[in-house]
């Protein structure tokens, strides 16, 4: 079974804990802010990649980091053996849009990854200004952590073949 390292980070209370918990299926619900300490470590399988019974399945690691720049010191630890890197922020805080080269730079550029191993996330919170439709992570989250899959898979296959 092929296994895939991504680590979720970015700025603290964009979202993070609550995408991770969200995409692993976590019982853990959403409820008041509790920052995380260094990191959690959520795993799940896809038992099946391309859909049909006999494809490869998959392990997937989701390592969700602290935004306390606090922990810096841990994150090439972190960063070690990773496939591919999620960046989360809220595009309404002037303070989260400062930060997100910081974090690109730190974990997709110093590793190095590639940018087709990056993925970045706006994750606006349910009742923010413009959300008059109330769309909300359980729409976005899933298509977008498949777009991110579809570019690390390859590159994992890729590595394990050679
Ligand atoms: N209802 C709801 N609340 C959210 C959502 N995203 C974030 N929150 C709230 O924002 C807080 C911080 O989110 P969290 O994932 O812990 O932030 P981070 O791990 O520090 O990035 C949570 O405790 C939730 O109250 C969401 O999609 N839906
Ligand atoms: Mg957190």
């Amino acid at each position: 079974m092929l296994k895939v390292k991504v680590l979720l980070v970015g700025p603290c209370e964009s979202g993070k804990s609550v995408l991770a918990n969200f995409v692993s299926e976590s019982i853990e619900g959403i409820g008041s802010y509790v920052p995380t300490q260094g990191v959690r470590i959520l795993e799940y399988e896809k038992p099946n990649l391309n859909g049909s019974s006999k494809g490869a399945g998959c392990r997937f690691e989701l390592w969700d980091c602290s935004g306390d720049q606090k922990f810096e010191t841990c994150w090439p630890a972190l960063m070690k053996d990773s496939h591919g890197v999620v960046i989360i922020f809220n595009p309404e805080l002037p303070s989260h849009l400062k930060e997100i080269e910081m974090w690109y730079s730190c974990f997709v550029q110093q590793q190095p990854l590639l940018d087709s191993q990056c993925l970045l996330v706006a994750h606006h919170k349910p009742g923010h200004a413009g959300d008059t439709e109330n769309l909300s992570l359980e729409f976005a989250a899933p298509a977008s952590f498949h777009c991110l899959l579809a570019h690390i898979l390859p590159l994992k296959l890729h590595s394990v073949m050679r």
